[in-house]
């Protein structure tokens, strides 16, 4: 057996988005896609520094363990020392994010997932890479990936025997050149997360007999993670969909208002989020996490919590937390999150960034001292209103670090309260709306729309910049929402000044009556496996009136921002596919 060169040519369409390349599964397990894909990938991370180890896991969804055996193939061809596999193969993104971290050596780490997309083999299967800081490759990689599966003339592949995924921890085998290393998924993880955490305080807080907690693994890849952490550790006992499924179970691993309706129901929640009248929770906090295990959502008894007031809460109270204890330098936000934490960063004199969609976009701050030898933002926080929560203790987002963090800020409101009723979520929210106002937040996903259709949408709306359409823009508006102005979001990198167009389209309102602001952002999803989804963000301030279900306060926004962009005309939606 040898190293072969194997012939192939270019497969249109490899184009990795928001998050790592996804398509169908099937299409996937077509001939060479997979090859041709992974050798693109491992000679763009040549040309940077040759590969001396690399970490591959996946999120545990169907072909994720023959994409690792074939991958293995793949990596022995091409004379990689050394590859690591977790046992089992899965991994959630967090802990293979912290893995990366603590390996002085580990170049990356090819992560098998398509996050909160549906799995099963008429479902979607994807791969994103990570590079050496744990951080999530950023756009100049991810170009060069795909310029090279335009021009790919063969891959190397090496003949072998299959690797035992179950083997013991430490469990090596030499193939060719190639050592792989089965190690432990947790260990590295688990000590992360206990150097931000005070862990026998959170057990202790957890063990009070008014607390309960709920958590929802969506069968994903952060199930076995939350079984040991939260379960075996910390003595959560409602612990649902924590074992890992191939097809997560036939659900769509995404832990919103629509998806997770099981826990927002046993939350006490209607599906727009707020209490049911009917039905009290026995639930102190309620929690789950998506596919790849780095969403979150956040509940509380009869109140849920969307991801930017998460951000916002955390951003307040982060000094309970022992990774803040030096207090925090630097926060972030995707630009369609709510305007949330801003306020909390104003007031505390933070610096705040407001960055494009996608995590990507974090780790740099996150890095500028190390990596740039700038100004230090550690410890640092941010955030996507995706239910995408996290900060520098890894450079992924981390769907069990924000449920950490919300157990903390209970534990903490309840200090020294041993005998009363418990502060529960709910008045932790409301308390940070009496504070800073709040920000009533929503989103309309139009999934799979006409990709032609979205573009022209968002063209319409390009050509409303500069107030040159906001004219025709205002017919018909008027009344309590005033529309103002039309700007198209771009980036540059104040770290390392790279610059990234195109980021969303921001419609810009007024409240007549209060003069509060209003905004609704279109923008295209780059996370699909087909056909385009159109997501339109709403968000309105109000600094008096904090009651009432967003949905129902963000309708006559909504309308507004469909009737100036056409998405009825075009798209030919009457309604949205998700609201959360
Ligand atoms: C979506 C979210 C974005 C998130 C990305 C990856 O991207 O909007 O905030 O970072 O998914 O999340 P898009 O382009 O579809 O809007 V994950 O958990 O799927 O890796
Ligand atoms: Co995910």
């Amino acid at each position: 057996k040898s190293s072969v060169f194997v012939p192939s040519t270019p497969i249109p369409g490899m184009k990795p988005g928001t998050s790592g390349l996804r398509k169908k599964t099937k299409q996937w397990m077509s001939k060479n896609y997979l090859s041709n894909f992974i050798q693109s990938l491992l000679d763009t991370a040549n040309k940077s520094s040759p590969p001396h180890e690399i970490l591959v896991a996946g999120d545990g969804r169907y072909y994720n363990t023959l994409a690792i055996q074939e991958i293995i193939k793949l990596c022995v061809g091409n004379k990689i020392p050394h590859i690591l596999i977790p046992r089992t193969g899965i991994m959630s993104t967090p802990a293979v994010s912290s893995l990366i971290r603590s390996l002085p050596n580990c170049c990356g780490g090819i992560v098998l997932t398509a996050s909160h997309n549906p799995g099963g083999i008429e479902e979607d299967f994807g791969i994103k890479y990570n590079e050496g800081r744990g951080q999530p490759a950023d756009e100049s990689f991810t170009d060069e990936v795909y310029e090279r599966t335009k021009v790919i003339q063969g891959f190397w592949r090496e003949e072998g025997e299959d690797i035992d995924l179950n083997a013991e921890a430490g469990t090596k085998t030499v193939l060719g050149s190639t050592t792989v290393t089965i190690i432990d998924p947790f260990e590295t993880y688990i000590s992360t997360l206990r150097t931000s955490f005070d862990f026998p305080l959170l057990s202790s807080f957890i063990s009070d007999p008014r607390v309960s907690i709920l958590f929802d693994g969506m069968h994903g890849a952060g199930g076995p993670f939350a079984s040991k952490i939260l379960g075996d550790i910390l003595g959560v006992e409602g612990l649902m969909r924590c074992e890992s499924k191939e097809d997560f179970g036939g659900i769509h691993p995404d832990p919103n208002l629509s998806y997770a309706s099981d826990l927002v129901e046993r939350m006490g929640l209607l599906p727009d989020g707020t209490a049911n009248p009917d039905f009290t929770s026995e639930f102190t906090l309620g929690a789950a996490n998506d596919g790849d295990g780095d969403r979150n959502m956040i509940c509380g008894k009869g109140i849920f919590v969307t991801p930017s007031d998460s951000l916002a809460i955390i951003a307040d109270r982060c000094e309970c937390i022992p990774q803040f204890k030096g207090g925090l330098k630097g926060v972030a936000r995707s630009m369609p999150s709510s305007g949330a934490v801003d306020v909390v960063a104003e007031r505390k004199g933070v610096e705040c960034f407001v960055t494009p969609t996608g995590w990507k976009f974090f780790g740099n701050l996150m890095d500028s001292k190390e990596a740039f030898g700038k100004k230090s933002y550690s410890p640092f926080l941010c955030g996507e209103e995706s239910f995408g929560t996290g900060s520098d203790h890894i450079r992924e987002k981390d769907g069990l670090w924000a449920v950490l963090s919300w157990i903390s800020i209970l534990a903490d409101a309840n200090k020294g309260n041993e005998e009363g009723s418990l502060v529960q979520v709910k008045d932790i929210v409301e308390e940070h709306w009496k504070k800073y106002g709040r920000h009533f937040y929503c989103r309309y996903d139009y999934e799979g729309c006409d990709s032609g259709a979205a573009d022209t949408l968002m063209d319409g709306l390009r050509e409303l910049v500069g107030g040159g359409g906001k004219a025709a823009a205002d017919v018909g508006g008027g009344g309590e929402i005033v529309f103002e102005s039309v700007e198209e979001f771009e980036y540059t990198d104040p770290v390392d000044g790279s610059f990234s167009g195109k980021q969303g389209m921001v419609l810009n309102f007024k409240m007549k009556s209060t003069g509060d602001k209003a905004r609704a952002v279109f923008r295209l999803s780059g996370t699909g496996s087909s056909g385009a989804t159109v997501r339109l963000y709403l968000e309105q301030y109000d600094g008096k009136n904090f009651q009432g279900s967003a949905p129902e306060k963000l309708k006559l926004l909504g309308e507004e921002a469909i009737r100036i962009s056409k998405l009825q005309e075009l798209t030919g939606r009457e309604q949205p596919t998700v609201i959360t």
